[in-house]
């Protein structure tokens, strides 16, 4: 199998900061030249695996004519698809928009072929749940298998359409179609957009440049993906995957328990950070958000002398924080909620921690 490309930590983290602000970013070479064209090469058997197995490649009510060529469930076709989908540069990015837990949704191909016309203009996130669409909830990695361009019909988008937050913010189809701008970028690139980005497939108005692109979509574990994998797969493709992948392709028995987590008493936010802190009143939950942008959660509500605590490592930078920081940023970090009571028990409770 060929090479991965290079990825430096420093472009991840200008991508993800790029995704925060734009809702997309594009990271170039995370596949070299060779892997490139490899996976182009199974695409294309792909397709035609998918035709002998009856799961057509053109859906009429999608694309305007016959130039587009659709491949689904290609992760069922081809085992260079179940790693594509799980590479860690497009799981880095999917965890830090989504967080630890999320399900793969779906994960197509469109090839845009010379003549090929756009589909109609959507976001993913309306195909998939109703407005209002508050936060980033999906993304689409997109592999880029050729360059993109305008002319050989790149995937056209409305900048800053992610923060249209419901029907009514997307302005009429004749005017959202003239704020549509292309997507550039070179084979081996991925192309990392929001769930709630506009957008819809390009025109290929060149002779003979094929686009080929594939779409890796994720959402938060509480939304109903595009598939079904549980069906959507075979046993025996089933059976190759990992416990990971089994995870976060849903097709474990629990289907949607303990993937809302920190705003509840039953299900914490993360085992790593939670500490069930007693409180001397009973109240709310109160949240902290250390500098290192984590969230840490109190739980209160039970006296300290009543709670189990379990010893956890607290990274330095948060446990320095909230103890010498105490009371201005500590005040702050908990929202306005730094009554003494509590603060004094989250001290303590930092102290017996550490
Ligand atoms: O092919 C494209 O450029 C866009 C495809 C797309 O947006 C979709 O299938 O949801
Ligand atoms: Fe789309």
């Amino acid at each position: 199998m060929a090479a991965n490309g290079t990825v430096t930590p420093q472009q991840l983290e200008e991508a993800k900061a790029k995704f925060k602000e734009d809702g997309w970013a594009v990271i170039p070479n995370v596949i070299d030249a060779e892997k490139t064209k490899e996976v182009l090469d199974r695409l294309w058997k792909a397709k035609e695996e998918s035709e002998r197995r009856g799961d057509p490649t053109r859906l009429e009510w999608l694309d305007p004519n016959e130039s587009n060529v659709r491949v689904f469930y290609l992760m069922e076709l081809d085992p260079i698809f179940r790693e594509l989908i799980q590479h860690p540069v497009a799981i880095e990015m999917v965890q830090s928009a989504l967080g630890k837990n999320f399900l793969v949704s779906n994960f197509t191909a469109n090839i845009a072929r010379p003549g090929s016309k756009s589909m109609g203009l959507h976001s993913d996130l309306s195909l998939q749940c109703p407005d209002p669409w508050l936060s980033t909830w999906g993304l689409n990695v997109i592999w880029c298998l050729t360059d993109i361009y305008y002319e050989n019909g790149a995937t056209l988008y409305i900048p800053g359409s992610h923060h249209w937050k419901t029907r009514a913010d997307v302005p009429p189809d004749e005017e959202a179609k003239k704020m549509l701008v292309p997507f550039e970028a070179k084979a081996g690139s991925i192309v990392v957009m929001d769930g709630r980005l506009w957008h819809t497939s390009g025109c290929n108005i060149t002779k003979d440049v094929d686009r080929a692109l594939l779409f890796g979509a994720y959402n938060a574990p509480f939304l109903r993906g595009q598939v079904n994998w549980a069906v959507g797969l075979s046993e025996e493709t089933k059976a190759t995957l990992s416990p990971q992948l089994r995870e976060w392709l849903g097709v474990n028995r629990d289907g949607n328990l303990g993937v809302v987590t920190g705003v509840n008493d039953v299900f914490v936010e993360d085992p790593n950070y939670c500490m069930p802190v007693g409180n001397q009143e009973e109240g709310s939950v109160l949240r902290a958000v250390p500098a290192d942008g984590s969230t840490l959660w109190v739980k209160s509500g039970q006296r300290m002398d009543s709670v189990t605590f379990t010893p956890i490592p607290i990274p330095l930078s948060l446990a320095a924080s909230l103890q010498w920081g105490w009371p201005g940023e500590l005040a702050r970090q908990l929202n306005g909620a730094g009554r003494s009571s509590t603060i004094l028990n989250l001290n303590t409770a930092l102290l017996r921690a550490g």
